[in-house]
């Protein structure tokens, strides 16, 4: 059977579906050619010169990895033009970044993470892109976006992805109606459709979570992990696996395949610092992915997606995946 590319599908969405305005279908085919370049920059390492960092840190205090400030420069440079966008929020960009007056100014707004777990890239292990559309405001002559006009909940989002750059190169999309996963053929540079609908498969016996975090723990937190690690001497009576790739994409993308739970909690031990990821362009638009894959996505006391925010790179403590998983997390915090 011939798979259907992103292209082929996406038209399917505007045209039977009828859910697919035509500015965001060119959103998401500009976001997935970047995403295609980025991949191309990323696989040439050494012999690109993109490895290494920086002398400068982002808005998150973070030291600079080189292919973190070349990707946003591709986010940006390929979706100022379009007229889909009015307006753009990275980590790597303090402020937003309004689309320049020479251009059309489009309908929605477009937030990204050019490269998650950057840290990877120069231990040749698997980095991600993360990127969440929301509806920009009614246009008013003379008035620019600004930044509260980003300040939506996840709920808002119309459509959330990621690409994970590993073995393979694969984009995973939601426009709210499913979640698709598509892989890049690069003999014919085509995103291919590679699974439909995906669901999150119940019952895997597996988490995600960096252990040597354990003193920042809740105490919820110390007995979900410490039950799962008594395997079947503790009161589960089955055995947990862990993995942990210091990627959160790569982390999302195995659960969305596989199954299991995905925690990076919030810091007890730090009052002001509810966690490290960021809610606007790393936990809504995964958020919004592991819902529409029948999964939950929480910060231990409320759902990710009706989180109110506060500010453009606020974090958030985050526990998604098997909904199950979540649920028995969550509810722990309520005990
Ligand atoms: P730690 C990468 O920096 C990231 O934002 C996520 O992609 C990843 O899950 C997490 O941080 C890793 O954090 O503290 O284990 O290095």
């Amino acid at each position: 059977m011939k798979r259907k590319t992103l292209t082929q599908f996406l038209i399917e969405q505007q045209r039977e579906a009828g859910t697919l305005q035509p500015q965001l279908r060119l959103l998401i085919e500009v976001v997935a050619r970047s995403c295609k370049a980025i991949s191309h920059s990323i696989s040439k390492g050494a012999l690109g010169g993109v490895l290494g960092s920086l002398d400068s840190e982002n808005v998150q205090g973070e030291v600079q990895k080189k292919l973190d400030v070349i990707a946003n420069e591709m986010l940006l440079e390929a979706n100022e033009w379009g007229g889909h966008l009015a307006a753009m929020a990275s980590e790597e960009m303090e402020t937003i970044h309004l689309v320049p007056n020479r251009y059309p100014q489009g309908e929605y707004l477009l937030l990204f993470d050019p490269i998650d777990g950057s840290s990877n890239i120069d231990v040749d292990l698997s980095v991600g892109t993360i990127f969440s559309v929301l509806r920009a405001p009614a246009r008013v002559e003379g008035k620019d976006v600004v930044e509260d006009d980003f300040l939506q909940k996840g709920e808002f989002q119309v459509a959330a992805g990621y690409a994970v750059y590993g073995p393979q190169t694969i984009l995973v999309l939601t426009l709210g109606a499913g979640v698709h996963e598509f892989t890049l053929d690069r003999e014919i540079g085509s995103w291919v459709m590679t699974d439909t609908d995906m669901k999150i498969p119940a019952g895997k016996r597996e988490f995600a979570i960096n252990m040597s975090n354990a003193r920042q723990w809740s105490p919820a937190v110390h007995r979900f992990i410490d039950d799962r690690v008594a395997g079947t001497q503790g009161v589960l009576g089955a055995d947990y696996n862990m993995r942990w790739t210091g990627s959160m994409v790569a982390d999302v993308h195995r659960i969305l395949k596989r199954g299991g739970v995905f925690l990076y909690p919030r810091d007890v031990t730090k009052p002001g610092k509810v966690g490290k990821l960021r809610l606007m362009y790393e936990g809504n638009p995964m958020a919004m992915l592991m819902e529409q894959a029948g999964g939950a996505a929480s910060d231990g006391e409320e759902r990710i997606m009706t989180i109110s925010p506060t500010a453009l790179h606020q974090r958030v403590g985050l526990i998604m995946g098997d909904p199950a998983e979540v649920e028995a997390l969550t509810s722990a915090y309520r005990n």
